[in-house]
């Protein structure tokens, strides 16, 4: 078992049986020119987790963890694309129509897939969701569970949507989860911290939350 400081204390885990969850990192959210600036966002809030996400990715990769990787989008004919969803925010143009990187959050096009630099390595499973969180209508559980897989150290974005959601889906499946509060973003710095301060809340009756620097030193130990 390793030891690494966190809050609100801290967080034990054996990296055998923990995974890497990285979520959403995909260039319509993170990259400029994609469907999150297009829609008048700073994407440089969301950028400044990249780096952090790249020491992590290459830490668990280098101690065998097992790292997955979740995309939010939609089949090509939008079958799995409820209409409450389609319909809100009333966008001029939302998911399915034409954007920037191609169809917005559209499977198989540019702008739904991961970013270069937190590319997917050959065997890492990526995990495509239609919801905000990771666990909805996916076979990420059991493919956790088939690897005895019972903690999860997070990161991505957004970190009030689909992150957040994501932690408490894993919760409630008996996941203990470590999110890295420099390896998630938002659009909205209100929202990263009352999103980050959540999930510590009460004891940390749903999560932990530690940072990047002190899990790679505690990794680099085991
Ligand atoms: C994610 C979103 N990934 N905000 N999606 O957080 O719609």
């Amino acid at each position: 078992m390793a030891t690494v400081p966190a809050e609100p204390y801290e967080f034990e885990f054996d990296p055998h049986s923990c995974a890497l969850l990285i979520i959403d990192m995909q260039r319509d959210f993170v990259d400029p020119g994609g469907f999150g600036e297009a829609l008048g966002n700073d994407v440089s809030l969301l950028r400044k987790a990249i780096a952090p996400i790249r020491k992590v990715l290459d830490a668990a990769r280098n101690k065998n963890m097992l790292v997955i990787h979740t995309r939010e989008g939609h089949r090509q004919d939008l079958s799995d694309l409820p209409q409450s969803k389609k319909l809100r925010g009333r966008l001029k143009a939302g998911i399915g129509d034409a954007g920037p990187m191609g169809r917005i959050l559209v499977r198989g096009e540019v702008g739904h897939d991961i970013i270069d630099e937190l590319k997917p390595a050959p065997g890492e499973p990526v995990v495509d969701k239609p919801g905000k969180g990771a666990f909805y209508a996916t076979d990420l559980d059991s493919i956790l569970h088939n690897r005895g897989i019972t903690q999860l150290v997070v990161c991505g974005v957004t970190t009030e949507v689909c992150v957040n959601t994501s932690v408490r889906e894993a919760n409630d499946r008996g996941y203990d989860c470590l999110v890295l509060d420099d390896c998630v973003g938002s659009y909205f710095p209100e929202f990263q911290t009352a999103a980050l301060n959540m999930i510590k809340a009460q004891g940390g009756i749903f999560g932990w939350v530690g940072h990047s620097r002190q899990f790679l030193e505690t990794l680099a130990k085991v």
